[in-house]
């Protein structure tokens, strides 16, 4: 016999983190069986008396929210770094060393409207929160190395707030993630004279096996590498280092783009799919990152229903990650969804 990758386990390679994750395609061969009944459907108000993200509501530290028409952003009230942290570092002996952080933390409302989340909003509102995530990296990229941006979607990602909204933090140093990027983006860029994701990004387009959605500026797809079922992977067309560099008309495609992928994952079960999602850019300390390429990763944990999620834990914890379903039948599976949110069909 010799090796098929689409029936024998195998290890796959993320180029990204330089990681492997395990595919055990025999395991999916049963049929796939759906979703069996639909979940209750959320039935939440426009505006929300008690919810900290409204419009005109008091938070916890007592401020009141403007009456905001688009998106609001403030630092957060309960933020992990602070800006006048002092500066040290102790290393007494090799099993305690630290470092201190100095950073900043911020929670950004995408709507005034306490009942959307991002693929039910308007494109053009979609375009102002793009717009928004540019300006925050400008701002803060002007005094910290690393901006992350993301969003926690669902209770079943730890989300405290059904209010659409994500976050913001900069921070002194470059987290672990995107040192590893910034590592192997570096030497593919130092072997092959290009960017990796951009070599990645045209080799998906030729393949077309594991593209989602395209248009004319963006791509998603379902990496080769995915760890998460229906992982996802948004990459610019162009060589971009970050969202700052993003032309007007490639925010446009990214708002369209950006609404028509988060509708497919809606639609999978017919239920607001929950995920961690977040950008990464060059690093914003003025070293030269020609080797980086803008992208977005949005890591779903749902699985077989609205309900079942893919637990990362046993072996995933202590080998490495793990999937059944391979990330061809994932994007299969994305592909035949529409890319009309079930609500508005
Ligand atoms: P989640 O996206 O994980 O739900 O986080 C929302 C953030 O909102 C959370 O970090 C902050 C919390 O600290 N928050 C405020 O800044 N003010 C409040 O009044 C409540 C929550
Ligand atoms: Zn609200």
């Amino acid at each position: 016999m010799t090796f098929n990758p689409a029936d024998h386990s195998h290890r796959r390679y993320n180029p990204l983190t330089g990681e492997w994750v395990i595919v055990a395609p025999h395991r999916t061969k049963r049929p796939w069986q759906g979703q069996i009944e639909k979940p209750p459907q959320d039935t939440r108000p426009p505006y929300d008396p008690k919810c900290y993200l409204c419009p005109g509501n008091e938070r916890s530290n007592g401020e009141h929210n403007p009456n905001y028409q688009n998106t609001f952003v403030f630092r957060n009230d309960f933020s992990s770094l602070l800006f006048d942290t002092p500066e040290g570092q102790i290393a007494p002996q090799p099993f305690i060393r630290a470092e201190s952080e100095q950073g900043v933390c911020r929670v950004m409302c995408f709507s005034p409207r306490h009942d959307l989340t991002l693929p039910e909003m308007p494109v053009d509102d979609i375009r102002q929160v793009v717009d928004v995530w540019a300006e925050q990296i400008a701002d803060l990229g002007q005094t910290y190395r690393w901006v992350q941006i993301f969003e926690n979607k669902g209770a079943m990602m730890g989300c405290s707030n059904p209010h659409p909204h994500g976050q913001i933090w900069g921070q002194q140093s470059l987290p672990n993630e995107p040192k590893k990027e910034d590592a192997n983006q570096r030497a593919y860029f130092e072997e092959h004279g290009r960017p990796l994701l951009s070599d990645y990004v045209h080799f998906e387009l030729e393949q077309q096996e594991r593209v989602i959605v395209s248009n004319e500026h963006w791509v998603a797809v379902v990496p080769y590498w995915a760890m998460w079922p229906f992982e996802t992977l948004l990459i610019p067309t162009r060589h971009i280092l970050r969202l700052t560099d993003v032309t007007r008309s490639e925010r446009d495609a990214l708002a369209a783009i950006l609404k028509r992928l988060l509708s497919k994952y809606d639609n999978m079960f017919e239920v607001s799919f929950p995920y961690s999602m977040g950008w990464h850019g060059a690093p914003t300390d003025n070293q030269n990152y020609d080797h980086w390429q803008l992208h977005a990763h949005f890591y779903p944990p749902l699985l077989r229903s609205a309900t079942v999620k893919k637990f990362m834990v046993g072996y995933e914890m202590l080998g490495e990650p793990q999937r059944d379903l391979t990330p061809e039948q994932a994007a299969k599976r994305l592909q035949d969804l529409s890319d009309v949110h079930y609500k508005m069909g």
